[in-house]
């Protein structure tokens, strides 16, 4: 009988794992039969913007945390799919930093181009997944929200692709209660414009915080400061933006920090990270972890080691993106294929262990990208998934680390050379500071398609 197989979520995981099988079924090879059951109406994941927050129209938590004029805060050369180039997507060249719809775009591109819509599911929160150990099958309940009806349907794999940055990590500060501002999380934060002229408080020191902070800066917030819990970002900020230590408490209109410095806020911007966060999953299947580079209990980073018939995609801390989540798929398309075999469990914990220990001796930008970039190694040496130069992207990374510590305002106006193509990328027409339509249309109005310097010159 024809194995099925659950993927749960239809972003750049779980297209990948779609990609995956369908590449494979190009072969020639038999594919088992793939539901992918996606609770939002269009694919994408986070790259689907919604302006909504809170609740969606059925209901449900927006699973959406990207904001308008959102802009790619790495070189799309580092995450650049190895089957699928931006070149052929575009038809030319296309500058390193593209805002948000265009990422989007280059996304559907791939996924409309192998045809795997018709897998998958939309509208279809999946509701619960239990796993029957005499049947060998797992149970998953599903809200099919255009009928209104909840179905239960067996499956023999499961693959959680939910993703776990939409669930916001909300702490509390004394005072906040009684703030006259604006509390929110970056979880729900749309459009800078709201905080023109404003006075912003931003609590965290990592992408969002830097990122939403510069997005604020840019349209013309009066003052930025963040506050830090374990260490500053440290970048050469503009002279209206100031890092604090830790927030103390707020009263009513007055941020108190550790160092004894206070000042006068409009608003909050709750920075703080979000929670792997998986409500669905019976509790022998739910990976309980934080966000960090190797979560324990997922063999090869994605075979859930308790039941490898479950797995898991992108759910480190990610450097990497879209091409590590298709190393994932098509490593776990070829363990469900029979293709690779599992090691005992035992096996697969020290392995998972020996990776864990190298994480934690990890202390530097550069460590964790050549980490991450050797797990991604590790996995693309066992299928068929495209090779490319990872040291290459490394590098990247690391030219990318070095232009943000020069200047946290124009790293995005440098350019870099494809891994894929080697073809150099073209000057973006406006400095990132200056672009104020993040709209694809105006991003792809290159008047000058002649490449920019690799890797150095503006
Ligand atoms: P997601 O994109 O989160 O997709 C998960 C999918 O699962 C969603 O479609 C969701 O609706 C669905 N889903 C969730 N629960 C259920 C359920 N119960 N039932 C059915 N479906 C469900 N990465 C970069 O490479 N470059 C960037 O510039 C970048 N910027 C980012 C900016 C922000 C603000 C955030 C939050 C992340 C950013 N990322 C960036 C990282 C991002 O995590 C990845 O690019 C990518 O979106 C992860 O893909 P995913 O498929 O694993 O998860
Ligand atoms: P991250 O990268 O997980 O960072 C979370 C930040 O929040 C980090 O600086 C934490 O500080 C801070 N944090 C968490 N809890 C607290 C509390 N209680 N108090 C103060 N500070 C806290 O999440 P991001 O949202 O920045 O980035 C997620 C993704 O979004 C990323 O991949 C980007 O591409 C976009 P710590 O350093 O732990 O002290």
């Amino acid at each position: 009988m024809t194995k099925r197989i659950a993927i749960i979520g239809a972003g750049p995981s779980g297209l990948a794992q779609l990609r995956a099988f369908q590449s494979a079924a190009d072969k020639g090879i038999d594919i088992p039969e793939i539901v992918c059951f996606e609770k939002q109406s269009d694919w994408g994941g986070l790259w689907n913007y919604s302006w909504r927050t809170g609740l969606d129209q059925n209901g449900e938590p927006v699973h959406g945390s990207m904001y308008r004029y959102l802009w790619s805060n790495g070189p799309k050369e580092c995450l650049e799919f190895a089957d699928y180039s931006f070149e052929e997507h575009f038809g030319h060249p296309i500058a390193s930093y593209p805002p948000r719809a265009v990422i989007f775009d280059y996304l559907k591109g791939r996924v409309e181009k192998a045809g795997v819509r018709k897998y998958i599911r939309f509208n279809c929160p999946v509701r619960h997944v239990s796993f029957d150990d005499t049947r060998e099958q797992f149970t998953v309940s599903v809200h099919d929200q255009q009928a209104d009806a909840v179905v239960q349907e067996q499956f023999d794999h499961v693959i959680v692709a939910s993703g776990h940055f939409s669930t916001p990590n909300v702490p509390e500060f004394p005072g906040f209660s009684e703030f006259n501002g604006r509390i929110l999380h970056a979880h729900d934060f749309r459009d800078a414009l709201e905080f023109k002229g404003k006075d912003l408080l931003l609590i965290g020191s990592s992408y969002s915080a830097e990122d939403i902070g510069s997005q604020c800066y840019k349209y013309g917030a009066r003052s930025i400061t963040t506050s830090y819990r374990t260490a500053p970002m440290g970048f050469a900020w503009p002279e209206n933006w100031e890092e604090k230590p830790l927030l103390q408490k707020v009263d009513r209109d007055t941020a108190y920090f550790r160092d004894g410095t206070r000042k006068k806020i409009d608003a909050i911007i709750l920075c703080t990270g979000y929670l792997h966060h998986f409500p669905f999953l019976d509790e022998p299947l739910r990976l309980k972890t934080a966000n960090r580079m190797w979560p324990l209990g997922l063999y090869k980073g994605a075979a859930w080691e308790a039941n490898p018939r479950l797995f898991y995609l992108g759910m480190q801390d990610q450097w990497y993106t879209f091409n590590m989540f298709d190393a994932q798929a098509w490593w776990v398309r070829d363990v469900i294929l029979g293709e690779i075999a599992l090691p005992s469990r035992e096996a697969m914990q020290a392995d998972s262990q020996a990776w864990r220990d190298r994480e934690e001796t990890l202390d530097s930008d550069e460590s964790m990208i050549r980490f991450q970039g050797d797990y991604v190694k590790s996995l693309i040496s066992k299928t068929d998934y495209p090779s490319f130069d990872i040291d290459g992207v490394n590098r990247t990374f690391l030219e990318w680390e070095h232009h943000k510590h020069e200047n946290i305002m124009t790293f995005r106006d440098y350019s870099y050379r494809s891994l894929m193509t080697g073809t150099l990328a073209p000057r973006h027409h406006t400095p990132w500071l200056d672009a104020m339509d993040d709209s694809l249309e105006a991003f792809l109005a290159q008047p000058d398609k002649s490449a920019g310097q690799a890797g150095g010159e503006t």
